[in-house]
């Protein structure tokens, strides 16, 4: 049996970017995309400022933390406004945001200014990047009422030029991100996310908040870092056209212990290209070493468990649904201020309001 983890209608094609404009247009929409964790990991861009990434990756879209976003266009405004929660966003969000929405008015050949509201279910400094489903709900919502009707891979495409990660955000359950191939436009119709089929089986994962302060340090500036200086990042690279295949293959007959074992090993290998980047970059503290410790130990007591780490110190378990809270309850366990939290497969960014929702 296959399983479809979706809210949305897919595509498959990369290349069918324009979309038809819509005969309604709506004067707001509201959309909602979840976050997503990777089991291989996107670290590297070939183009900085299309947002092509050097190698393919591979994620799980989950069901907690949405973000929640309303885009209103108003002939008033005489400049983008971003409110975050009950507050204006700090300027450098609030100028990201419309450099973004300058993209989507301009694939759109529309105009007028918008106002952004975005809430965030993280709870507050979780330590989970809000940005992949924060840019997946803004590229939906703003691609409605700037008269857009995308297909996912289009959209997967235009979220991805907000945020690399949230290209992926854009789809539920499991998500493939192509690199694509060439540079300019080329490499733009060719970057996008595909859903995957997979097998039944019942995963989960534990995300295990170990610090919730700020990191010293951006994944974009880290990546950056990492892949001009660091002598171990082609050798990672290298590695994950067969992480990929293999999660694949896994995915296809929802073999848990192939997709641990490989999403743990392409994890700590992105680490280790940070160790050796100049100066380096050490996101791992001893917590999330205790952390890792634990779940080595659940794995030597006969649990199908495995660790996945982004760019900072919290760690992510991968287990079976059914561990899921007896792997929490260890993890929370192995230091002190430490809280977890069960996910499970979530769904596609996907309109709440507007343009037909
Ligand atoms: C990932 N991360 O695959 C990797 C693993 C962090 C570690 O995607 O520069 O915030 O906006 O494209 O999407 C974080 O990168 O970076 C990320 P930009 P993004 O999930």
């Amino acid at each position: 049996m296959s399983i479809l983890y979706t809210t949305g209608r897919e595509s498959g094609a990369g290349h069918e970017s324009r979309t038809a404009a819509v005969e309604s247009t709506p004067d707001h929409a509201t959309a909602i995309a979840h976050p997503n964790i990777a089991l291989v990991k996107y670290w590297g861009k070939r183009d900085d400022s299309l947002i092509l990434p050097v190698t393919d990756s591979l994620s799980m879209t989950v069901d907690i933390f949405p973000t929640v976003t309303t885009v209103s266009i108003d002939p008033q405004v005489r400049a983008d406004t971003v409110v975050f929660g009950e507050e204006p966003a700090p300027e450098h969000i609030r100028a990201r945001i419309t450099r973004f929405l300058d993209l989507i008015r301009e694939f759109a050949g529309a105009s007028g200014h918008a106002v952004v509201h975005t809430r965030n279910s993280v709870p507050t400094g979780a330590g989970l990047a809000s940005s992949a489903s924060g840019f997946a709900a803004l590229a939906l919502a703003a691609a409605t009422v700037y008269g857009l009707r995308p297909d996912r891979a289009t959209l997967s495409r235009l979220a991805r030029r907000g945020s690399g990660s949230a290209c992926r955000s854009v789809h539920g359950g499991f998500a493939l991100w192509h690199a694509g191939a060439g540079w300019g436009a080329d490499g733009d119709h060719s970057s996008y996310a595909e859903q995957l089929y997979t097998s039944e089986f019942d995963p989960a994962m534990v995300i295990t908040v170990v610090d919730d302060r700020a990191k010293r340090i951006s994944s974009r500036d880290a990546m950056h870092r990492t892949l001009s200086t660091s002598p171990l990042y082609l050798a990672w690279a290298n590695t994950c056209a067969a992480d990929i295949a293999g999660i694949r293959a896994a995915l296809g007959c929802g073999d848990l212990d192939a997709i641990g074992r490989i999403a743990e090993h392409n994890a700590l290998g992105m680490h280790a290209t940070m160790l050796a980047a100049r100066p380096p970059i050490r996101y791992l503290s001893p917590k999330s070493v205790a952390v890792l410790d634990r779940i080595l130990h659940l794995r030597e007591q006969g649990l199908c468990v495995y660790a996945t780490v982004d760019a900072g110190p919290n760690v992510v378990a991968l287990c079976h649904e059914s561990d899921a809270v007896a792997v929490a309850a260890e993890l929370g366990a192995a230091g002190e201020h430490i809280r977890t939290f069960i996910a499970r497969p979530g769904p596609g960014a996907a309109l709440v309001s507007g343009g037909g929702a």
